[in-house]
């Protein structure tokens, strides 16, 4: 039994004696953490630096990079190579695969990770977030080849997001359930504060940047106008609607109280498959709401099936709830 408000790593030894999760897992869980807490420390201080503003340089996707989205990636890069059984990193900010052995054994880590996720809320402080994925090499390999991190989401070992918001929270799964931790000012420990996370199966709140209504396949756009009807429509029932523009306050969000969050691949995005990435966006949240008891799904197929054939591919995410969930596959089935 975990202790009420135990620490990350009281919490980490428990799953360990119950679970018999890896201890090298555990030193690299902390190393995620100890990231965390590091980001969180520089956004808080970031107008105080005058590090708001974008750089000059772009990223792989040709968006301009926050000088925080610099940071935060350094901090991932730095605090992740500490565990020796990390094979290589995957980051949104980094073109390349970041190999850190040169002869991967089996079960070696692969870290995939999004350091600093929504971060167009950077200058307009509200909540951002960083989102990590763990999975394993299932075989030792002679030289790197980028193709070995191209796994599909079902196979991952951990996985989790801190949004930085009023307060700063880490939420993981380690493939038993979900737990919330908020960072402790002073102490500077995360404590269990969210144990066991469930998401409800009904809700009546959706989330999707409904700017983009003309874009929409039909399905999504069936979807948006029964809920928008009201109890009158053919969903008799009322909705609430959310757009954060930082995904990781949406499943936050989520995760708290219920909800369904959209990022459908439509007119505007569909050269490139969506606009949200699959295995350091899409795949670690898809884990934490399956287990939270939610549901996360293409509109096709379930997120943790897709097999990525890139690193930095874009995929169509519906995630949350499960009735709206299942809705929205069967309105993709029946188009
Ligand atoms: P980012 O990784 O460049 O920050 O983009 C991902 C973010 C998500 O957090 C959020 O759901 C979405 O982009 C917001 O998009 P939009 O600008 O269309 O509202
Ligand atoms: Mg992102």
């Amino acid at each position: 039994m975990t202790p009420n408000q135990a620490t990350f790593r009281e919490f980490l030894l428990s799953e360990r004696a119950n679970e018999g999760l890896d201890k090298d897992l555990i030193f690299l869980l902390e190393d995620i953490a100890t990231s965390c807490r590091i980001i969180s420390h520089q956004i808080r201080g970031g107008a105080f630096a005058g590090r708001l503003g974008a750089t000059q340089s772009t990223n792989v996707q040709g968006e301009t990079q926050k000088q925080l989205d610099v940071i935060a990636n350094d901090v991932f890069v730095r605090h992740c190579s500490n565990c020796k059984r990390v094979a290589a990193l995957v980051s949104e900010e980094v073109d390349e695969v970041y190999w850190l052995k040169d002869k991967p054994e089996a079960g070696d880590y692969l870290v995939y990770f999004d350091p600093l996720d929504g971060s167009s809320n950077l200058d307009v402080n509200l909540s951002v977030g960083s989102i990590f994925s763990i999975s394993q090499l299932p075989t030792a390999i002679d030289a790197t080849d980028d193709r070995s991190v191209l796994r599909a989401g079902a196979e991952q070992i951990s996985a989790g997001y801190s949004v930085y918001g009023p307060s700063t929270a880490l939420v993981v799964t380690t493939g038993n359930g979900v737990n919330g931790f908020t960072h402790q000012q002073g102490t500077g420990e995360f404590r269990l504060t969210f144990p066991d996370m469930t998401i409800p199966e009904a809700t009546g709140e959706f989330a999707i940047n409904a700017s983009r209504y003309t874009l929409w396949e039909p399905p999504i756009r069936r979807y948006f106008d029964e809920c928008i009807q009201g109890k009158k429509g053919p969903r008799g029932k009322t909705f609430n609607m959310r757009w954060t523009a930082s995904m990781v306050a949406e499943v936050h969000r989520i995760l708290t109280r219920g909800g369904v969050f959209m990022y459908p691949k439509d007119a505007g995005n569909a050269d490139m498959g969506g606009k949200l990435r699959l295995m350091y966006e899409a795949n670690p949240m898809a884990l934490v709401v399956e287990q939270a008891g939610g549901a996360a799904s293409t509109g096709q197929e379930r997120i943790l099936d897709v097999q990525p054939t890139s690193h930095h591919q874009r995929v169509s995410v519906i995630l949350g709830s499960k009735e709206e969930v299942e809705v929205l596959d069967q309105y993709h089935a029946q188009a």
